[in-house]
C-alpha cells in the first residue's frame, strides 16, 4: 500500500535534502510536485487542495526558508498534516454498552464484509478476550450463511444457526436473544451486499439497525475502488450513520487514495486495514505510523509490536545467549530465516521498514525473496545433525548429498554456507562487544531485528 505515493515523496524529499538553504521557490516547487503525487495515488481533489494549503501555511508561518535544516521542517509538517488528514487518533471499536454490544457489518458486494466480520470476530476474541458471536443476515446470496458458519467453524467464533426462510430483522432479533441468554459480549451481524448502493439493500440494513441499535455500524469498503469507495462511503454515512470503515485489499492497492481521502471526505474514522484473505490479516489503523509509512521514515512501532507478537520469548533468550558466547550455527541461522518468515516474510517486514520503496527495488534486484528463504530452509534441513553444528566437515560430497536432498544445486548450497559464514562473523564481532553491541547492532543479518529479545 502507498507504495506508489511513497516513491513520489521520497524523490521529492530527497532533492529537498540535497540543498542547504531553501528559497521560498524551492518549497514552491516541491509543494507542487506533492500535489501531482497525491492526485496520482488518487487521492480526491478537494483533500488535496485542502491538505497542500494548510501545509503551505504552517510551512511559511514556520520559517521554513531560514530554519537550520528546511528539508527536514517540510517533511515533518507534511507529516503532520498527513497524520491529522488521516485521523489523527486511532479508533478502535467502541463496546462500551451493555453486553451483548451489537455491531453492524455493511457494504458493497463483495467488499470483504462477511470475511473482515470473521476476522474482526477473531480478534476481539483473541486480543480483546471477548466472547463473540456472529450470524449472518445475508439471506440473497444462497450460500452466503454457510460461508459465514465455515469462517466461524475456522476462527473457532460461534455462529448463530440458520433456520430456513427467517427474515434479516428476525435474525438480528434472534441472534442478541441468543447472546444474551448466552452470555457472549458483541454480536457481529453480517449482512448482505448489493452491487451498486440500492435503496432495498439500504432500508433492510437500516430496518435492522433500528431494530438491534448496533453500538458500531462498520462500513466494509474495497480500497482497489479508490474513489468509488470514498463515494460509497458518503451514501453509506448519509443513510446509516456509519460509525467506523475498514478498508480491505490493502494488499493490492499501491495507491492508497481511498484510505488518504476517506476519512477527510466522509469525516467517519478508518478503524481497520484488510491486507490479505486469511484470517488474521486485519490491522487496526494508526494514522501517525501510516503517514510515516508514507514518507518511508518506516513503521518501527509496528514492526517492534508485531515482533514481539510472534517471536517467542525464550527463543529470543536463548539466541541471545548463544550471541553473547559467539556462537552462531546452521539451527541458529534457520532459526533466523523461520523467524523472518513468521514475521509475514520479507514483504511483511519490508513494509515497515524505512526507505522501503528504494529497499524493496534493491532487494527485488538482488533477488531475495520468500521463495529464497524456503530453499535456504531446506538446504539446511538436508544437513545432519552434526553438520549444522559443524559446518567445517561439510566437504564436496556432503555438499552434494544436501542439495539433492534439499532439491537444490551445490552452488546454492555454498551461498548458504557462505551467508551464514558472514553471520556468524559478525556474530563473533558483536559477542565481544558484550551485550551493549547486542543491543545496538540487533541479531545479525536480517532487517529490523535489532533489539530482539531485550525490549
Ligand atoms: N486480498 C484480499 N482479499 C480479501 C480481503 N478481504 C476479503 N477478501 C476476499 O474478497 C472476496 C470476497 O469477500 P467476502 O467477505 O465474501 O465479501 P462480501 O462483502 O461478504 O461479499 P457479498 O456477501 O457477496 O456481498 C473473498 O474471496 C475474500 O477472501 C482483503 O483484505 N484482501
Ligand atoms: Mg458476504
Amino acid at each position: 500500500m502507498f507504495d506508489t505515493l511513497s516513491a513520489r515523496l521520497g524523490q521529492v524529499f530527497d532533492k529537498l535534502r540535497g540543498r542547504g538553504a531553501l528559497s521560498e521557490g524551492d518549497v514552491d516547487e516541491a509543494l507542487r510536485e506533492v500535489r501531482v503525487a497525491l492526485l496520482e495515488a488518487d487521492v480526491a481533489l478537494p483533500v488535496v487542495k485542502d491538505f497542500l494549503a494548510q501545509v503551505r501555511e504552517h510551512a511559511v508561518g514556520q520559517e521554513v526558508i531560514r530554519s537550520v535544516a528546511p528539508a527536514q521542517m517540510v517533511i515533518k509538517i507534511v507529516y503532520d498534516h498527513l497524520v491529522s488528514t488521516l485521523g489523527s487518533e486511532a479508533a478502535g471499536i467502541n463496546l462500551a454498552a451493555q453486553p451483548p454490544v451489537p455491531v453492524l457489518m455493511v457494504g458493497l458486494q463483495g467488499s470483504g464484509k462477511t470475511t473482515t466480520t470473521a476476522k474482526l470476530a477473531l480478534r476481539l476474541q483473541n486480543e480483546n478476550k471477548k466472547k463473540v458471536m456472529m450470524a449472518s443476515l445475508d439471506v440473497h446470496r444462497p450460500a452466503a450463511q454457510e460461508q459465514l458458519r465455515v469462517l466461524g467453524e475456522q476462527a473457532g467464533v460461534v455462529t448463530l444457526p440458520v433456520i430456513a426462510g427467517q427474515q434479516p430483522v428476525d435474525i438480528a432479533k434472534r441472534a442478541m436473544d441468543a447472546a444474551r441468554l448466552r452470555g457472549f459480549d458483541v454480536v457481529l451481524l453480517d449482512t448482505a451486499g448489493r452491487l451498486s448502493i440500492d435503496e432495498a439493500l439500504m432500508a433492510e440494513a437500516s430496518l435492522v439497525r433500528t431494530a438491534v441499535r448496533p453500538s458500531e455500524v462498520l462500513l466494509v469498503a474495497d480500497a482497489l475502488t479508490g474513489q468509488d469507495a470514498v463515494t460509497t462511503a458518503k451514501a453509506f454515512h448519509a443513510r446509516l450513520g456509519v460509525t467506523g470503515i475498514v478498508l480491505t485489499r490493502v494488499d493490492g492497492d499501491s495507491r492508497g487514495g481511498a484510505a488518504l481521502s476517506m476519512r477527510a471526505v466522509t469525516g467517519v474514522p478508518i478503524k481497520f486495514l484488510g491486507a490479505g484473505e486469511k484470517l488474521d490479516a486485519l490491522e487496526p489503523f494508526y494514522p501517525d505510523r501510516i503517514a510515516s509509512r508514507i514518507l518511508g521514515m518506516g513503521d518501527i512501532v509496528s514492526l517492534v509490536e508485531k515482533a514481539k507478537a510472534t517471536i517467542d520469548e525464550d527463543d529470543a533468550k536463548k539466541m541471545e545467549a548463544k550471541l553473547l558466547a559467539g556462537s552462531f550455527d546452521m539451527d541458529d541461522y534457520a532459526s533466523q530465516i523461520k523467524q523472518m518468515r513468521k514475521m509475514g516474510g520479507l514483504d511483511g517486514v519490508m513494509a515497515m521498514l524505512p526507505g522501503v520503496a528504494k529497499a524493496k527495488a534493491q532487494l527485488a534486484a538482488a533477488n531475495i525473496d520468500d521463495k529464497l528463504l524456503a530453499r535456504q530452509l531446506a538446504i539446511i534441513q538436508s544437513m545432519t545433525k552434526e553438520e549444522r553444528r559443524k559446518v567445517k566437515i561439510l566437504d564436496a560430497s556432503r555438499r552434494r548429498r544436501i542439495a539433492e536432498g534439499s532439491g537444490t544445486s551445490v552452488p546454492e548450497v555454498n551461498k548458504v554456507l557462505k551467508q551464514h559464514r558472514t553471520m556468524a562473523d559478525m556474530v563473533k564481532k558483536i559477542g565481544k562487544l558484550g551485550p551493549k553491541g547486542l543491543a545496538r547492532h540487533g541479531l545479525p543479518g536480517f532487517p529490523g531485528t535489532a533489539g530482539f529479545g531485550r525490549n
